[in-house]
């Protein structure tokens, strides 16, 4: 019988987790764990690439954890591990910075470029070499698999060249991974601009739908959200944006088909609509949230330290293989 492939994602402790994250990211995840070997990361020294309170980044890398097992990541079948408490993802980060990755590759990485924005003189190193570190993450593991949103795709190509690259050099080594994103789902957009990605580090939270939100607040969210110019129910995603987002915010947390949505809602108002589609984020959030409150900072710690132990003896067979040889043992 063939091994099982490896599936490998993560995500930062650096905001609220919203259902972009849940539907683009984790929700993928959960269906996965059935077939393949999964590991899932709470990337905190990604997050570190732009500011934290340290107070605040401590409280997220549990909450992100609680989130992970509130979807249902089952702790008895995938690995969850915090990044840093494992120093091989950074030792070969350092590695990759020196063998497999250009300046040119990071220079055209879309993310560095709408995060820096005005200020690409003055962020930080990290932010610009966060996909290097997001590779380590990626090959460290031999992952077959990276089911991330459509904004991460591109970090998942230059973890692909960086692999070929290595591995032109120096021999078989690492594994080339793939990326996978949902074909409804893999870009949720913001409430108030459907031109803008639905993002945990949005300065205005009125844009997102936090998984933690007071299911009555998410109510107002979506009865505000913007919707387009007419007044028919239709997926069009051109012409009509705002709408086609909401609809797919219902298909994903309502367990519909868009097709079907559209149908049932002919003649139908947005008004009308919005109605039904707060009562079954609502419904979904309540449901999640009973879930989340059950879980201890104690569970999360065992579990954590669980992860890190079948995590670390992984990597460090890897990374051993690496420094031999490049030559520093
Ligand atoms: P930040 O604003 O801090 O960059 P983010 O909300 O973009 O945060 P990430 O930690 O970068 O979140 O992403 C975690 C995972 O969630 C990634 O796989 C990412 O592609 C996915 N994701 C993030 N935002 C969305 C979205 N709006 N729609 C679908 N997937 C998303
Ligand atoms: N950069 C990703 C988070 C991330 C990740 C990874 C995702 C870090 N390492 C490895 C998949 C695989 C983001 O969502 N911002």
């Amino acid at each position: 019988m063939p091994a099982q492939k490896i599936i490998f994602s993560g995500i930062q402790p650096s905001g609220r987790l919203n259902i972009g994250n849940y539907i683009g990211a984790i929700s993928q995840w959960v269906e996965m764990q059935k077939n393949y070997n999964c590991i899932f990361s709470v990337v905190d020294y990604h997050a570190i690439t732009v500011k934290q309170d340290p107070e605040e980044l401590r409280k997220r890398i549990i909450e992100v954890t609680k989130i992970y097992l509130a979807a249902g990541i089952d702790p008895e079948k995938s690995v969850i591990f915090q990044q840093s408490a494992i120093p091989a993802h950074t030792e070969l980060a350092w590695i990759f910075n020196c063998y497999g990755t250009h300046i040119a590759d990071l220079n055209k990485m879309t993310q560095f470029k709408d995060k820096s924005g005005k200020n690409q003189e003055s962020v930080s190193v990290g932010l610009y070499d966060y996909p290097v570190l997001m590779a380590a993450d990626i090959l460290l593991y031999d992952t077959d698999i990276v089911p991330v949103g459509e904004d991460q795709v591109q970090h998942v190509e230059l973890a692909r060249d960086i692999a070929r690259r290595f591995n032109n050099e120096f021999g078989e080594t690492f594994k080339i991974p793939q990326s996978v994103i949902r074909k409804e789902g893999a870009r949720i957009m913001s409430l108030l601009d459907p031109a803008k990605k639905m993002s945990k580090s949005d300065v205005n939270q009125n844009n997102c739908l936090a998984l933690l939100d007071a299911p009555e607040v998410a109510r107002k969210k979506i009865m505000r959200a913007v919707t387009d110019s007419g007044s028919e129910i239709s997926y069009d995603l051109k012409n009509k944006p705002a709408l086609a987002n909401l609809l797919t915010i219902y298909a994903q947390l309502g367990n519909r088909e868009i097709k079907r949505l559209v149908k049932d809602n002919s003649g139908r108002g947005y008004g009308d609509f919005k109605k039904d589609l707060a009562d079954v984020v609502v419904k979904f959030l309540e449901d999640f949230q009973k879930k989340y409150n059950k879980i201890s900072d104690n569970d999360v710690k065992t579990i954590l330290e669980n992860g890190r132990q079948r995590a670390e003896e992984i990597a460090q067979v890897k990374l051993e293989q690496v420094r031999k040889l490049i030559g520093v043992r």
